[in-house]
């Protein structure tokens, strides 16, 4: 029998979505994503001094402030033609490798784990260890609701393997705000890094810095190593289903990041149709088909037949997955590659592919954070400075990447004023709504979803969703 499934708002994700499914014959056959606001930050920067950019712009997300500072310095460098010094890039990657590394932890255990793992077996224990009681006696005084209130769903129900992911849950939390501490080091504050401007970074580095991110980049390698890996590999076992749900366009993109000691850790490139392209900046548009604006971009609340604030970017007309998926199959990443293999899981656009794609891209990132820190030369300047007083005219393009995939900020300035802005955002490649006669890249691969547990809060539908790792105060910016 068909139904309609409306989840509104899909909780556990940052920002305010709503999801319709049709379901026939127990399998989705139809999906609807919206974002539902409007927020207008590539407005209210029109007028502004190009600098304040860097900073307004990583107010657009709480989650992932600094890849907007990032991707905004770098449109600014070519706006005022004053590209990084070497301990500049290599301070802003210090700073964007943690972020992602912690942003995986944040999505792996705070915003996923509940739609895998059964928490009321913390009720269960009656073993010694101590943290896991202090959890079980905070859950029996707190009674907090996603410990207690469950969706209908396969969650893993062995006790043993449950107590270890919900103890890990609670040490992810500590271990993102000790990654905020690393990286408030270099970029003065976090979140809204203030240190970062075109040419470098401001902060003073001394050993000491040096050493006490250091400090954090082993609490970190210990965690995704000892616990993350491992926990993202049982979970992947146990679900091996996923590596065929949630399955997209199999249109990848991904822009070259962690350049500055040379080769990139990130190709850039794209895969349409299984062929690999260097990407050409030329070919990508944002469409408004079903999104609430007008022709020429302007807000339109009233437009009929739209239903998303999310623009729909396309690369030749295309939608295109963007994320950690993205860029370890554009770049061929062997670890990732034997991974899967080692997984059974096909390489393709799917749910769990999306989970190891992190997994791995966080070893991968330690491996390279380090390297950094060796690279880094105390002594010479961390900026090149831009005299801010000048009337620059002119434009630039930042091309870089965030947690969630490829990012790019463009900047058009007259007499020192900011003429346009645009973002082109990870969650709004993923998230943006029909447009060209095609499903959004998560509306397509919501299609085919088995939905056996519950015709009310499909955990299916979230799963595939959550794998994503949406973000609509981005993608509506
Ligand atoms: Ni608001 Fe973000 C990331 C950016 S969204 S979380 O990562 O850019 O796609």
């Amino acid at each position: 029998m068909a139904k309609t499934i409306s989840i509104e708002p899909i909780t556990r994700i940052e920002g305010h979505m709503k999801v319709e499914t049709h379901i026939e014959n127990g399998k989705v056959s139809n999906a609807q994503i919206s974002g539902q606001m409007y927020r207008g930050f590539e407005k209210f920067l029109e007028g502004r001094h190009p600098v304040d950019a860097a900073r307004i712009a990583q107010r657009v997300c709480g989650v992932c402030h600094e890849v907007h500072g990032i991707a905004s310095i770098l449109a600014l460098e070519e706006l005022y033609n004053n590209p990084s010094v070497p301990n500049g890039h290599i301070l802003r990657d210090l700073i964007l490798g943690m972020h992602l590394i912690t942003d995986h932890l944040l999505h792996f255990y705070t915003l996923c784990m509940p739609d895998y793992v059964d928490f009321t077996k913390i009720l269960e224990y009656n073993g010694n260890d101590t943290s896991i009681n202090n959890l079980k006696n905070w859950v029996i005084k707190t009674k907090p609701q996603f410990v207690l209130k469950r969706n209908s769903g396969n969650y893993i129900s062995d006790t043993n393997t449950c107590l270890g992911m919900i103890n890990n849950y609670f040490q992810a939390l500590k271990l993102r705000s000790r990654g905020a501490t690393g990286m408030a080091l270099i970029g003065a504050k976090a979140p809204f890094a203030h240190a970062v401007l075109p040419g470098g970074i401001t902060t003073d580095i001394t050993p000491a810095t040096l050493m006490q991110y250091h400090t954090v980049l082993e609490e970190l390698k210990g965690f995704v190593i000892n616990q993350y890996i491992p926990d993202v590999m049982e979970v992947a076992k146990r679900y091996p289903e996923y590596f065929d749900i949630g399955v997209s366009y199999n249109n990848f993109y991904t822009n070259e990041t962690f350049k500055s000691l040379g080769d990139p850790v990130f190709k850039g490139g794209i895969i349409l149709d299984g062929n690999d392209q260097s990407f050409d900046f030329n070919h990508v548009k944002e469409y408004y088909d079903t999104s609430y604006y007008t022709p020429a971009g302007e807000p339109d609340p009233k437009k009929d037949g739209a239903y998303s604030w999310t623009k729909s970017p396309r690369y030749n007309g295309e939608p295109v997955e963007v994320g950690p998926l993205a860029r370890m199959i554009v770049n061929k990443d062997p670890y990732f590659f034997k991974t899967m293999k080692k997984l059974g899981g096909k390489v393709q656009s799917s749910t769990m592919g999306r989970h190891v794609a992190r997994a791995v891209e966080s070893r991968n990132l330690l491996d390279h954070l380090y390297s950094l820190l060796d690279s880094y030369k105390l002594g010479e300047s961390n900026i090149r400075e831009v005299d801010f007083a000048q009337k620059i005219t002119g434009k630039g393009t930042g091309f870089s990447i965030a947690a969630r995939g490829a990012l790019i900020h463009q900047i058009e300035a007259v007499d020192g004023k900011i003429t346009k802005y645009n973002m082109i955002v990870p969650s709004t490649w993923n998230f943006g709504p029909m447009a060209q006669g095609k499903m959004g890249v998560v509306e397509k691969s919501l299609v085919n979803t088995p939905v056996k547990y519950s015709t009310e809060n499909s955990i299916e539908v979230g799963r595939v969703i959550r794998s994503y790792d949406p973000c609509t105060a981005c993608s509506i910016h």
